[in-house]
């Protein structure tokens, strides 16, 4: 029996500050942009919503929202700064709970994971019990409440932990998957967005059970291999792993020249052009690196490689070009005697110490997420 658990933190920073002043326990709490002193009455407030208590929700107000908008809606609402080093180090003590709580565990943004427990329970019901012990041990250590979603595959265990936020608790067991999916819009599926949904909508396809007695080939027709997976959803099937840590190690490009040279100013070109289509690459995988390496083949086969690993994670075109050529700069003032003389034939850029985007950096970057969404 596969169990996957996906749980979700309640309204994660507005929570956290609560716990930090309980004088605003009950009360509409808005978190976002960086509101000083000044106090969002002054009207200088720009930012925008990150999340807001429960509380606050009741009056329309939501993530990404204006502040002033939210403002507007409800003057009465606390207006506090995000504090995100706060919240980074409450979701690593959870994160820290929840590793130790499965078999394979990915976190998939701040405040959420897929936790896979299928060797640790043998039915559904001790797999509630068992969520609910996680829920009870976050609650204990750290006075914050989540959703939890139980179901046999990561999409219905995603969709069941927003099944009854906030504190709650869904199961879905294998032979209700199905019948659990049916009634709910397509939508609800992580990964369907307005334009797959308008698709849909324009086959006559509003809800999952819909989606789930389509024709596949038209499906297929419409929206290519996507629609063959969203078909297999919908009937509840979908065998993507919980994925621990990014799987991939680095990431390369090469170019051999068809004749050996050293005119730099050539070399330059192709190494920027090598550092622009491994960019490339990573966005399309939604990768960051820590690491950029050159590689330098001479004609008599000798390799040099070098490498930098920088401080933080970086994902732009202009700082991989950068460190690339100073890289090369120094393979090259290196270059002495019998090496000066010597015609290039290969060269390559690589990055390694990879890290993926979380999944909301991706949306923001016009990414589709991973397929689990
Ligand atoms: P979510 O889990 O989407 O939201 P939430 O935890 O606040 O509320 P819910 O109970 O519905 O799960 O996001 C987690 C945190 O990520 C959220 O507390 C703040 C941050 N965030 C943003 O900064 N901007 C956004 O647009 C969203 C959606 C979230
Ligand atoms: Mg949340």
């Amino acid at each position: 029996m596969r169990v996957i658990l996906h749980v979700d933190m309640d309204s994660f920073f507005s929570a956290i500050e609560v716990r930090e002043h309980p004088e605003l326990k009950g009360l509409p709490v808005v978190v976002g942009g960086n509101v000083g002193d000044a106090g969002i009455e002054s009207g200088k407030i720009r930012g925008v919503v990150s999340t807001c208590s429960y509380e606050a929700r009741k009056y329309g107000i939501h993530s990404a929202m204006a502040l002033s908008r939210a403002y507007k809606l409800c003057p009465d609402a606390k207006f506090l700064p995000v504090n995100m080093q706060l919240y980074r180090r409450v979701s690593a003590a959870i994160m820290a709970i929840l590793r130790a709580k499965a078999d394979k565990m990915e976190q998939v943004s701040i405040d959420e994971a897929f936790l896979d427990i299928s060797s640790r329970v043998r039915d559904w019901a001790e797999a509630r019990a068992y969520a609910e012990r996680i829920k009870a041990e976050i609650w204990a250590k750290e006075r914050l409440t989540c959703s939890i979603g139980v179901a046999p595959n990561k999409t219905i265990a995603k969709i069941a932990s927003d099944f009854e936020k906030p504190d709650g608790l869904t199961v879905v067991e294998d032979y209700n998957a199905k019948e659990f999916l049916a009634p709910l819009p397509v939508k609800c599926i992580p990964g369907v967005g307005p334009k797959t949904e308008t698709i849909l909508k324009q086959m006559g396809i509003l809800k999952i059970g819909q989606l789930a007695s389509a024709d596949v080939q038209s499906l297929v027709a419409r929206l290519g291999k996507y629609g063959e997976r969203l078909h297999l959803i919908a009937n509840g099937i979908d065998d993507s792993d919980v994925e621990p840590a990014y799987e991939r190690k680095s990431l390369s490009r090469e170019r051999t020249f068809t004749e050996d040279t050293d005119d730099m100013a050539m070399l330059e070109e192709r190494v920027e052009e090598l550092a622009y289509e491994l960019h490339k690459a990573l966005k399309t995988e939604g990768l960051v690196f820590r690491t950029v390496g050159i590689k330098v083949k001479y004609e008599d086969f000798t390799v040099i490689t070098r490498a930098k690993t920088l401080g933080a994670f970086h994902s732009d075109l202009e700082t991989l070009k950068r460190i690339t050529k100073e890289l090369m700069m120094g393979v090259n003032a290196k270059r002495e005697g019998k090496e000066k003389r010597k015609k290039i034939r290969l060269v390559g850029v690589r990055v390694s110490n990879l890290s993926l985007l979380d999944y909301r950096q991706r949306r923001l970057v016009g990414l589709t997420p991973p397929s689990a969404y």
